[in-house]
């Protein structure tokens, strides 16, 4: 398997004894390997990285070395001071000292270290659970922070920025292909007069970007649910995992990933569209926890536009969904037929159920 062959050409001691599939990605392929000595046992993660989607996996591997190598310093130099033992994984490299390996086929593959005794989980498990996903990405972008945005790679240029998911909507629409399956049934109807009628809106956050309202940094990209881990033994985080995505954007992004994906009690994969909702209190525990680092570096003009990054990044997701269900399923992996259909439902019903609750989350916004 093939696997099992990449696994052998990471710098790790001992016997391979297992490199079996695991994770839940949309993107990569992610395998959880087992190597043992007559002693010891080293587990760590490889994945297979989709080319498809990030066509230049060197740059990924720089930047997720800088990133690694930045957290990992700054969290040495606090860890007397700091509440817990934070963590974040380190880069494998391979027997050569290369940070990932090519097999026969041009696939990449990586490794890096595994947080051991934590776990992430598929849906928010109590409040305790939601104030700590704020709380890990605040961290998380606070340790970040001071790496000068020129210092890494747009390792996928046009992420998170709406309009131009928008525009490459329209051009999947345009095709014979993409009208057919516009057209297949009543549920791609109303995805698409949901999207239409939220057009002029979603370039909110770019717009403030462009008028200087709003600054890039570095961010995290990604950091639903099941990035975040949680500690077995205190049930605090202890990391943010899946540094694909770390580059320059606003903090916004991530920020409406957060409580897009935490927020849904039923998850990005349920059927039952009668359970999906935005919860406010555990909006209001998210919140909290976020804000416990991000007051020390959001501005006013930040604060002004949370809202909008909620509602925008529910509505983003749901419109990259469809736009690849009407462009034949060429990004998101699916394990059957009309599966990117149901997760665009699943988010646009998200964004619907964040509109009617605007008041609400902005009175936990102002008042946190
Ligand atoms: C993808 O592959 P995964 O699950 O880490 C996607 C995110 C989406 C997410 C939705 C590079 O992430 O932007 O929010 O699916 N990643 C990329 O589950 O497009
Ligand atoms: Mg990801």
């Amino acid at each position: 398997m093939k696997a099992a062959l990449m696994a052998k050409q990471f710098d790790v001691k001992g016997r391979l004894v297992t490199a079996e599939a695991t994770g839940s990605g949309n993107v990569n392929d992610t395998y959880l390997v087992v190597f043992r000595t007559t002693f010891s046992e080293e587990r760590f993660i490889m994945q297979r990285i989709n080319t498809r989607v990030f066509p230049n996996p060197a740059a990924i591997m720089e930047n997720m070395k800088r990133v690694t190598e930045h957290v990992h310093r700054r969290l040495e130099a606090e860890a007397d001071t700091a509440d817990r033992i934070w963590q974040l994984p380190r880069v494998i490299p391979t027997k050569t000292g290369a940070d990932y390996a090519m097999d026969g086929d041009g696939g990449c593959w990586r490794a890096i270290s595994l947080i051991a005794s934590a776990h992430s989980y598929d849906s928010i498990q109590s409040p305790e659970h939601a104030y700590e996903a704020g709380y890990v990405l605040g961290q998380f972008q606070r340790l970040i922070s001071d790496i000068p945005t020129e210092q890494l790679h747009d390792t996928l240029p046009g992420f998170h920025i709406t309009p131009d998911y928008l525009a490459k909507f329209d051009q999947a629409i345009a095709t014979p292909e993409g009208k057919a399956r516009l057209g297949s049934s009543s549920e791609a109807r109303r995805c698409h007069r949901f999207i239409e009628g939220r057009r002029k809106w979603c370039s909110v956050l770019e717009d403030a970007k462009a008028h200087g309202e709003l600054q890039l940094r570095p961010i995290h990209g990604d950091p639903k649910i099941t990035n975040v881990m949680i500690d077995d033994a205190t049930g605090k985080g202890t990391c943010i995992v899946d540094l694909d995505t770390v580059k320059p954007g606003l903090v916004h992004y991530d920020f409406g990933d957060c409580l897009r994906s935490c927020c849904n009690p039923a998850g990005e994969e349920t059927t039952d569209l009668s359970k999906v909702y935005f919860d406010t209190d555990l909006c209001h525990m998210i919140v909290k926890g976020y804000l416990a680092f991000g007051k020390s570096f959001l501005s006013d003009a930040d604060r002004h536009y949370l809202y909008d990054a909620i509602r925008l990044i529910a509505f983003e997701l749901g419109l990259r969904f469809f736009a690849d269900f009407v462009a034949g399923d060429q990004y998101f992996k699916i394990r059957h037929e009309g599966q990117n259909l149901n997760r665009a439902r699943v988010q646009l019903k998200l964004c619907e159920s964040i509109e009617a609750r605007e008041p609400a989350i902005r009175k936990i916004l102002e008042t946190v």
